[in-house]
Order: structure tokens, then sequence, then C-alpha cells
């Protein structure tokens, strides 16, 4: 370290740093983390990118690189805090292995090019894709990272511009079934909450929610409640004992597969116990008959017998959350990439609506978000949801978005939601998808059952354009890769699961020709020279600043009401949660204070769904129930998981993360910090499973599913028997020819409502090798 360097406390040793208790909406005390390598020049205003907490911080700049990051005592959502990812993340940014030049594919390899060669290919690929194939033969595959700007851009471009329904971000793996509760349960997307809700509620439950290890500042801030003079208790519902889980004080482990179930039991003793706040019920909800009657199949016995939570533990739980005075939960992974994803989400709605337990201080759900910028990929239509929340059936939305790109409705108009990427997938593998278009997401290590998605990826077939900043698994199978310019290279806005937007202002220039991926998109829509109906260019700005006025246009009155923010506003100040406008200028904390919900038929995000078979309600059925601004209750009978353990599969694998590392690691594995504190991947081991099959901690064992194997060493851990877990982090990137991604093993199954993929069970064999 330069010797005018600073760093504040070692985060890879404490993640969560030293406590500040208190209690009190808005009172979490101040804790400025920072790493700096060298003292820097002058500080730019951003926020973290490596996962949905959105913690502000300012980057350090010198000499035109980034020396350091320092968290903003400001900001609501950190004070002041970073985790270790946020502090030692940017290393990568300036790692000497950026790409740095376009690459066209020439006799089977990739070659550099200029930027106009490889735009000219795409160009005129796309060209003559619609002319013989037509728009539905064009795909694009993008993100929860890149910034409002860009989606909004991008789904421009693809429904507006080309016309294609084929959009879908990787939030389809990480937040598809967040919206998709929100929305069943109230109408529209946009969590309800605000984090100041943690700062006051009395019970907090984590359902398939990892919080010590995936958000880690936030989890700071529940511990300081706990340090505090009036500590909320804590209930985590995981099959593994995680970091999290040893914080609870009473800690449930299902069985993988099992959420329903247990969310029906605790919905069961609620009513039994008599603690549903009827007149709420009464009010401002609809379908409470149906669900008592659902849920009261759910006995603590029946439920212990499906999910393995022992009858007495259940009930202290249901009690717990039956006598909360203010309650705040969230679901995330374990909830959203397991089985029955979106009705398993929306039992934890009910609870909170059948409690009476929404859109006053400390009570709140939260349908958390993964991804730093997932809620934009959401708001802008970049993936199964259309721009500013608009329902894709109701023709009246379908109007108001053809105004505003002042194109034909007919152009944007399918009757159908926009295609998931896992569909996708299938159309390449059959040859009707011929072009696909990838930002920022690196799907041959994390879309399940990878040995299918790299045979999808080669067909020749099929053209790949990826944008990437690193090479990586996928960029090994692409036609065209083009170098991007990443966080703190560009400027934009992103907004973080508590609704906060926060700007993040350019620091330092791209290495080499890399460019935005804004500027990409630009680029590609002058040369395809995409119009207006009026024979105007269809996009209209030349800038972030310009486009986040337009989209901004786009929301007035939406749910994500934009129209009160802008570029100057949120550079003075810091984080601004939406809706922001002319009646509140300064954000507001919490939707539905009113408790007037966005469920009526002219105003719904969508007309809901069964949430067994996924199939969704027509416009007529829900208009003639319209539910007018009330909640909907809507219950789910358990169904069990389609793979389960069986003799030669004998055990159960769950996926997911771990502290040090973000996702396929292009970031993380750069930065040496992080890299060291966790080097490879293992296989977490109950003790009985690994003493039955004969092997040690550090051993070294082979997994095998339906389809494919791989190899990691063991580490054991207090989790259920029969159960193993495997981060799936580690790709070949930096290890070729070892087989080792988690997601060789995994189905190829999804949520009916949601789609979300189901990266949360598999039945998998264990032999030493
Ligand atoms: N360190 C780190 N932090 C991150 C990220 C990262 O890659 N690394 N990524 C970010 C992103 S994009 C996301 S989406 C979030 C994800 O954050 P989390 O959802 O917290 O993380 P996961 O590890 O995927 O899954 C959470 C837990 O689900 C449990 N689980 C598995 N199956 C079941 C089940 O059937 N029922 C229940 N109740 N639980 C189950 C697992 O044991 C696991 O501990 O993290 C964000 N933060
Ligand atoms: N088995 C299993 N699989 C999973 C999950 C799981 O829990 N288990 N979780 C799923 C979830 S929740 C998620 S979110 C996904 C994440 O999966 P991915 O999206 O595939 O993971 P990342 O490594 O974040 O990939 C992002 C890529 O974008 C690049 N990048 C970063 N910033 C920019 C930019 O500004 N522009 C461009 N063009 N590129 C950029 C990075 O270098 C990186 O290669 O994985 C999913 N897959
Ligand atoms: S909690 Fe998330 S947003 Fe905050 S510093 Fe850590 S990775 Fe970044
Ligand atoms: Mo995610």
């Amino acid at each position: 370290m330069a010797k005018d360097g600073r760093i504040t406390r070692d985060s890879i040793r404490d993640p969560w740093g030293a406590r500040t208790p208190f209690a009190g909406e808005g009172r979490w005390p101040v804790r400025v983390d920072e790493r700096t390598l060298d003292e820097p020049e002058r500080w730019v205003q951003s926020a973290c990118v490596l996962c949905s907490n959105g913690c502000a911080l300012d980057i350090g700049v010198k000499d035109g690189r980034i020396v350091g990051v320092r968290g903003r005592a400001v900001d609501r959502v950190n004070r002041g805090r970073l985790g270790p990812k946020g502090l030692h993340g940017w290393i990568a940014n300036h790692s000497a292995d950026r790409l740095t030049t376009p690459r066209l594919k020439k006799d089977g390899r990739l070659v550099p090019v200029s930027w106009d060669e490889a735009m000219d290919a795409i160009v005129r690929r796309t060209r003559e894709t619609l002319e013989r194939h037509g728009a539905g033969a064009i795909g694009f595959y993008t993100t929860g990272q890149l910034m409002l700007e860009e989606y909004y851009t991008q789904a421009t471009i693809a429904r507006a511009g080309l016309g294609t329904n084929h959009l879908d971000g990787n939030t389809r793996l990480c937040t598809a079934t967040a919206a998709a509760a929100l929305i069943e349960s109230f109408g529209a997307d946009g969590d309800p909450g605000s984090y100041e809700d943690y700062d006051v509620c009395d019970t907090i439950l984590l359902v398939g929610h990892n919080m010590a290890e995936t958000q880690t500042v936030l989890f700071s801030r529940i511990l300081d409640r706990r340090a505090g003079t009036s500590p909320p208790r804590l209930i985590v519902v995981d099959p593994r004992r995680t970091p999290t889980a040893r914080e609870a004080d009473l800690h449930l482990a299902p069985r993988l597969g099992t959420n329903v179930a247990l969310l029906n039991g605790i919905l069961h003793l609620i009513i039994r116990n008599e603690h549903v706040a009827t007149d709420f019920v009464e009010r401002h909800t609809t379908g409470f008959e149906s669900l008592r009657e659902t849920v009261a199949q759910y006995t603590p016995a029946r439920v212990a017998a499906i999910t393995g939570v022992p009858a007495e533990l259940l009930e202290r739980s249901a009690e717990l959350i039956g006598t909360a005075r203010a309650l705040v939960s969230s679901c995330l992974q374990g909830v959203y990439q397991s089985m029955q994803a979106t009705a398993a989400a929306v039992q934890v709605n009910n609870i909170h609506l059948i409690r009476g337990m929404i859109g006053r201080p400390g009570c709140t759900v939260f349908q958390m978000n993964g991804q730093p910028t997932a809620q934009n990929t959401r708001e802008c239509g970049a993936d199964g949801e259309l721009a500013a929340f608009l329902n894709y059936a109701n023709p009246q939305h379908l109007q108001l978005l053809a105004r505003h790109w002042n194109v034909d409705p007919m152009k944007i108009a399918f009757h159908v939601p926009p295609t998931h990427v896992m569909q996708m997938m299938r159309y390449a593998e059959e040859g009707s998808l011929r072009l696909l278009w990838i930002t920022a997401t690196n799907p041959a290590v994390s879309l399940p059952h990878l040995d299918r998605i790299r045979k999808i990826l080669k067909k020749d077939t099929l053209f790949t354009i990826v944008n990437d900043a690193f090479e990586t698994e996928t960029t090994r199978l692409a036609d065209v890769v083009l170098p991007a310019a990443i966080w703190a290279e560009k400027t934009g806005t992103f907004t973080n699961a508590d609704r906060t937007v926060h700007i993040s202002h350019q620091a330092v220039d791209p290495p080499g020709e890399a460019r935005s991926d804004f500027d990409i998109f630009l680029d590609f829509a002058r040369r395809m020279d995409l119009r207006d109906r009026d024979g105007e260019p269809l996009i209209k700005w030349s800038t972030p600043e310009e486009a986040f006025e337009r989209f901004k246009e786009l929301t007035r009155g939406r749910p994500c009401d934009y129209t009160g923010l802008s570029y100057a506003k949120l550079s003075e100040g810091s984080g601004i949660q939406w809706p922001c406008n002319e009646q509140h200028p300064d954000g507001k904390a919490r939707l539905y204070d009113d408790h007037v919900f966005r469920t009526a038929a002219e105003e719904c995000e969508t007309y809901g769904h069964d949430l067994i078979t996924g199939a969704p309600y027509e416009a007529e059925e829900y208009k003639a129930n319209d539910p007018k601004g009330r909640a909907h209750l809507k219950p789910a009978e358990y169904q069990p998981p389609p793979e389960q353990p069986d003799a030669k599969y004998p055990f159960f694998l769950t996926t997911g993360r771990r502290m040090y590392h973000f996702h396929t690691r292009t970031k993380t594995g750069r930065a040496k910090e992080l890299a060291e504190a966790a080097p490879e991947n293992y296989v977490e081991l109950s003790r009985e499973d690994a003493a039955a099959l004969g092997v040690a901690d550090g051993d070294v064992v082979k997994v095998t599913s339906r389809r494919g194997s791989v190899r990691a060493r063991v580490r054991l851990a207090d989790g259920l028997r029969a159960h193993v877990f495997m981060a799936f982090h580690y790709g070949y990137w930096d290890d070729p020819g070892h087989a080792r991604a988690a997601n060789e093993l995994t189905i190829d199954g999804w949520d009916p409502v949601s789609k979300q993929p189901h990266f949360k069970y598999a039945a998998v064999r264990i032999e030493k090798a």
C-alpha cells in the first residue's frame, strides 16, 4: 500500500465491522468505511454495484485511476458503511486483462477488429435476420448490472425499433419472482418498505435469505439494532446453518423445496391463534376465506412431516410473528429459486396482509432484490415487464407506451408476456432464434444445466454478440465480443431494493477502446437507422441525462414516478427514493401507507396468475371482480419438488453464494483480498454424511447429477442430513479444464408464474475422487 493510503477496517476478517448500537427511525449512527491505496486528488459520487443494497460511496481518483472508495456518511442506505466487496471489488476496473478492442470471429477464431468492422458485422447480420426470419428471430439477454439509461435505451431499440418480444434479463434468474409476487399481491412491482423499517421493527423474518453474507451492510444494521436498547427478534428460515441463521433467535431448517408447506403452517397458526387483523383484512384485502380454507389443512404435525421442522419450533415462530408489533420480512433466492417460488413469496405477503403489517413504520415485506440495478431492468421494461410497470395485456397501457415512443401500437403488442430466457434458449436450440445479444451477464456459468447451454451458444445457426469487460466463459463462445466500459467509467443512475435512486458519475476513462453499453446501443440504433412513425430517429437522446429525462416522462403517475428527480438533484444530495414527484419532492419512504394497493383493473401491472399452473387470468375475469385497490390474498397448496433424492442420487444439492465473491467472479476474482479469502469452491456436507461416505474435511469428491458432474473439496457443516451446498461462483475462466461449476448439475425447470429457474434443488450422488 502506498504510504498515503488508508484502510479503516479489516472487512475480510470482520465483514460487518464494529457494532454501533441504536434504536429509532433514521438513528443508525454514521461509520465511514474507507479503503484507499493512495491519497485521492478528488472524490466522485457513486454507489456500489456488487449487490442490491445500494451502498452509497465516493470513488477516489488520482492520475486518471481509481485509488479507492469511501462510504458516503450522508446517505440513508449505508450511513458510510461498506462491506468486503464494496471496499475491495473496484480494483478489478484496472485489471491488466480488461477487454480493450472489439473482436470478431473469423475462420473460427476471435480476432481484434475496429469498432466499425464489428458494428458493421452486427448490423449486417441483424438486417439479414430481419429480412429472412423476422424480428422473432432476434433476442436480447441483458442483466441487472447496467444503468437505468442503458436499459431504457435497450428496451426502446428491441421493442419499438426492431419489434421483438424476446428481451429478457438475468433478472429472470434473480428477481423475477420478487416482481411477480409483488404484482400478484399488491398489483404492481416495487417494494413497499424502506430500510428505516429495520430501525423500528420488533421482529424480523428472513426466508431463504442469507443476508449476513449477501447484503452485509444491511445485516450490520440488524446487528446494530440487536445490540441496542430494544433488539428485534430474528427468525431465519434456511435449510443451512448460515451465518445469518447462527444469529437468529429461531432457526427453522426446512427440507429443500418445502417453503409453501412451512409458510402455510405459519399462516394456519396465525389464524388459529386469532392473531389476524380482522378489520384490515375486511377493508383492504380480498380472498381471506379461501386462504383460511387452504391453510386449515397445514397443521403443525403435517407441516413437520413435510418440512422436517419440529411442530414446536413452528408454533414458537408463529407465536412471535403473530404477536409482533412491527414485522419486517424478506424473501430472497431460497424462495425465488426454489420450488413454488411465486406461491411461496406470496404467502409471505399474506402473512403481512392478514396481520395488517404493511404501509406503516416498521411493517413491511421486502421481496428483496439481488443485483445492484435489477430494479431498473424491471422499471425500464428490459426483462419480463413493460417499462414503467405497464400491463402488456391492457390495450390502454400499450397505447400509452406506443405514444411515448411514437410507434404503431401494433409494433409492441404481442398479447403474450415478454419471452423468458429459458424459452429463448429453447428457441435457439430449435433454431428459430438466430441472433442473441448478451450484455453484462455470463450465461455459460450462471444458467442451469450448462452442458445444454454451451451446446446452444455454440450452434452454427445462432449468431451471438457479447458485451463484457473481461474474457469470460460466454465471450469464448461468441461471434462478436464488444469491450464494455463498466461502473466508474460511465455516468448513469440505478435503484436499489428499497427504491433508492443513486447517481454514479464517471470517475475515470475506460481502458483502450472500451465503450459504454449506452454508446454501443446508440451506435447500433444509428447504424440500423431506426425510426419512429413520423420518420424521425427513434432514439431521441444522445447522453445518459437525456435518456433519463425521456424515461422520466413515461413514469409520470406510475408507481415508479421519477418526475421529481434530476441529475442535478441526485448530485447535490445523495440517494432519493421513488416515487419522487411534485407531491413527494424528497421521495416517499413507504408505499401503500393509505392501504390502497395498485390492484384496480385499469391500473394493475398484470391480471394475475394461477399460482399453481401459472395460467394468466383474463382481463374480463379480472374486471368482473375488480378489487379496486384491495390487496389479493392468494393461497397455494404445497407441491413437492419434481426431482428428489433417490437410490441412485441420494443427496439433495442446493446452490448459492458466499461472502467474498460476486457471481461468476469476473470482478471479485480479480481483487486480491477477495480472491484469497475464497480461492476455491467446496461442497458443504453434514458431518454424519461425510462419515458415512468415508470422507474428511478437505477431501476431493465427485458430485454427479443426471446432467453433469463436478469435483470439489469437502467442507463439513452443521447442515441437514443428505443435504449439500455448493456456491455457483466458480466457472472456468481462471481454471480451464477443471469441471467445477455448480450449474453443470442444476435442473432445467422453472417457476410457472415468474419463470425463474429452480437453481435451489437437484438430486446428486457423491463419491470420493
Ligand atoms: N457475497 C455475495 N453477495 C451477493 C451476491 C453474490 O454473488 N455474492 N449476489 C447478489 C445477488 S444478484 C443476489 S440474487 C443475492 C442473493 O442472496 P441470497 O438469496 O441471500 O443468497 P443465496 O445463497 O443464493 O440463497 C440464500 C439461501 O437460500 C437457502 N435455500 C436454498 N434452498 C432453500 C429452500 O428451499 N428454502 C429456503 N427457505 N431456503 C433455501 C440457501 O441455503 C441459502 O443460504 O445476493 C446478492 N449479494
Ligand atoms: N446455481 C446457481 N446459479 C445461479 C444462481 C444461484 O444462486 N445458483 N443465482 C442466479 C442469480 S440470482 C444471478 S443474479 C445470476 C448472475 O449471473 P451472471 O449475470 O452471469 O453473473 P456475473 O458474473 O455478475 O456476470 C455479469 C457479467 O457482466 C460483466 N459486466 C459487469 N459490468 C458490466 C457493464 O457495465 N457492461 C457490460 N457489458 N458488462 C459488464 C461482468 O464482467 C460479468 O462477466 O446467476 C444466477 N445463477
Ligand atoms: S452490501 Fe452490497 S452494496 Fe453494500 S458494499 Fe456490500 S456489496 Fe456493496
Ligand atoms: Mo441475483
